[in-house]
């Protein structure tokens, strides 16, 4: 997958995607990242990117000039098709099935303000979708940017080691809170590990785990859960853990 970034910052970006399995994704070529700045598509001596807002008010907005000649040429350097995304507050809440679609396209371009933000004009005329990753404000795109590169990366096939997609598990296949996790010393003045995950009884261990998930979705993450769509093993496992909901 390629995916092409317009910042202001492309340091940050490339940066934040150097290390962990973001930064090994790229080196084996299964993610291609880009950045591209408006700046060095801005004209005159002083290369402006902003300027006031029509209206008053603080701040600055970003010109539709230097964006469009930046997106034009992140156009021009590859064929494939790509949806343009602008990361803001007011977008889309990102959800791990959007992640899963993103994941699944050749090539997507993402957008990122600063300051107040982009004239409207472009986003209406070159945005095809605006994602927010959160009810909070930041300084600008690039977090969010980051934090999509970082998710969409991590489900290319060949991404993730074996012991890596063990954990992907949980969330990927049913949408469930992760279970707790312990290792050693299996005896410890903050606690004991529990004594079903030191049983070698590895039908019992699976079972605790998805109780363990089950309730501390229920308990922390009732909006995930439909409680109703449970299956009848899951139901009576949840019941069983609300009786004793200690891990
Ligand atoms: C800044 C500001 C300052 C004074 C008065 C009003 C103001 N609004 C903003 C503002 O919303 N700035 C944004 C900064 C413009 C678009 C890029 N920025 C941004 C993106 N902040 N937070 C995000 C973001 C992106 C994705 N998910 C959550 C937040």
């Amino acid at each position: 997958m390629r995916i092409d970034v317009i910042t202001l910052f492309p340091d940050f970006l490339a940066q934040s995607a150097a290390l962990g399995v973001v930064g090994r994704a790229q080196e084996r070529g299964l993610m291609s990242l880009h950045g591209w700045n408006p700046r060095d598509y801005a004209e005159g001596n002083y290369r402006r990117v902003d300027d006031r807002p029509f209206g008053g008010g603080p701040g600055m907005v970003m010109l539709i000039e230097p964006l469009q000649a930046c997106l034009e040429a992140v156009r021009a350097a590859d064929p494939q098709p790509a949806p343009v995304i602008y990361l803001s507050p007011q977008g889309k809440p990102l959800t791990q099935a959007r992640v899963r679609e993103l994941a699944a396209l050749p090539r997507m371009i993402l957008l990122c303000g600063r300051y107040e933000g982009v004239d409207e004009r472009f986003l209406a005329s070159a945005v095809d979708e605006e994602i927010s990753i959160g009810d909070y404000v930041l300084s600008g795109g690039e977090l969010g940017a980051a934090v999509i590169v970082d998710a969409v990366t991590r489900l290319q096939e060949g991404a993730l080691n074996d012991a890596e997609s063990a954990v992907q598990d949980s969330f990927e296949g049913d949408g469930l809170l992760d279970c707790p996790h312990y290792s050693q010393p299996a005896s410890h003045p903050l606690g004991d590990v529990p004594d079903v995950l030191r049983s070698g009884n590895h039908a019992a261990i699976a079972r605790w785990r998805r109780q363990q998930s089950l309730l501390r979705t229920a308990q922390r993450r009732p909006d995930l859960l439909d409680e109703s769509s449970l299956s009848k093993a899951d139901k009576a496992l949840l019941a069983e853990a609300r009786k004793d909901p200690r891990p």
